[in-house]
């Protein structure tokens, strides 16, 4: 509870303070969007000092289940779900019913509007198959696909159609209401490494924006307004790198950095290194352009560091304060593949007092900022 009366405490200077009269009273007007909406949110949970915790795939799996409902490795140890959760699209866009890690896409769609009614906030990535050949997101020794999508009129369509079935899912996300729910997308994540078709060392600059310029105008045609575009480099070394693909202000909402950590205690000085420089240059270009700054991945596979949330995590959120961070999935197929706590879990008690720290914020606290 000690939470919450925080939260509230938090927001009242707020509502006086918030120059977004518009978006708050989002409920009132029609004529604001869903995405407006969100945006006014986010921008609150900046303004109140604190940081949304999230978690990719959530209520679906945790590390030793699947498919039951009600649960979450995170809620089991805290009594609450995370105030943000990721969904990975990858597979709808030819039409597949569950995404690469098998989640069925009814049961995303029935979760995030779960995680909306119960005030939380949901995020897609999308590790999607190239429209050539169909293989997947990590296929990335053809080094003209970008460019073909670009400049060959058949492989542009059959991309634009995949576009259109992102669309088809954003477009059906609606709250009890009838209501479009606002969510936040962040398409062509992590394009500063080379490990996906559509990095760095697979598309010039030039390609990129035109990729990211051309998904945007699909999105808008086939009328998505209920999302916020988030723009998410892998680690950079400089402010320069990292802005140097960016398609436009106009073109993006949120500026994000991708960064994990690797190798346990070994290795925290060296991410707390990429952390300065990659989050860092997400939040300076987020403050000069009027967006939003957000630790859009991270983690440590196996959190093999028993005081990882108070003692690296934290530390890095109050000095940057994004307006989230979203540690990647615990699969349950792949013991060693988890970057949340679990019940039983040598972190766990350190991810309780995570929790209780009065900067995080979960389900509950979220849905006290509107
Ligand atoms: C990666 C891994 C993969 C997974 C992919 C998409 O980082 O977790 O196992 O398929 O994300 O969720």
């Amino acid at each position: 509870m000690k939470k919450l009366i925080i939260a509230i405490a938090a927001l009242a200077p707020l509502a006086m303070s918030c120059g977004h009269s518009k978006s708050q009273n989002a409920g009132d007007s029609d004529t604001v969007t869903a995405a407006e909406a969100l945006k006014a949110r986010l921008e609150n949970v900046v303004a109140s000092g604190k940081v949304m915790f999230g978690h990719d795939d959530d209520p679906v799996y945790g590390h030793s289940w699947v498919g039951d409902s009600g649960r979450s490795d995170v809620m089991e140890i805290v009594g609450d779900y995370p105030g943000i959760m990721n969904w990975d699209l990858g597979g709808i866009e030819k039409g597949d019913a569950a995404n690469l890690d098998s989640v069925n896409f009814e049961r995303m769609r029935a979760e995030v509007i779960a995680q909306d009614a119960r005030g939380g906030i949901n995020a897609f990535s999308w590790h999607t198959v190239n429209p050539i050949d169909g293989r997947d997101s990590w296929q990335c020794e053809d080094t003209t696909m970008v460019e073909r999508i670009l400049t060959d009129a058949e492989i542009g369509e059959a991309f634009d159609n995949q576009v259109r079935n992102v669309a088809r899912f954003m477009n059906s996300l609606t709250d009890a209401s009838g209501k479009k729910i606002g969510v936040i997308f962040r398409p062509w994540h992590e394009h500063t490494g080379d490990w996906f078709w559509w990095g760095s060392r697979q598309c010039t600059p030039g390609q990129y924006r035109a990729l990211w310029a051309r998904t945007r105008k699909i999105m808008d045609e086939e009328g998505v307004d209920n999302i916020l575009w988030a723009y998410s480099p892998d680690r950079v070394e400089s402010d320069e790198q990292y802005i140097e693909r960016y398609p436009g202000d106009e073109l993006v909402d949120i500026m994000g950095a991708d960064v994990y950590a690797y190798n346990a205690e070994k290795g925290i000085e060296a991410y707390r290194k990429a952390v300065d420089a990659t989050l860092g240059a997400a939040v300076r270009a987020a403050n000069e352009r009027g967006k939003i700054a957000a630790f859009s991945e991270t983690g440590l596979e196996g959190v093999t560091v028993s005081t990882w949330w108070t003692e690296v995590l934290l530390p890095v959120l109050l000095q940057y304060q994004p307006a989230y961070v979203i540690v990647w999935r615990n699969a349950h197929d792949k013991p060693t593949h988890f970057f949340g706590p679990y019940p039983g879990h040598e972190s766990a008690d350190d991810f309780k007092a995570f929790y209780n720290d009065s900067t995080t914020l979960f389900a509950a606290d979220v849905d006290k900022i509107r």
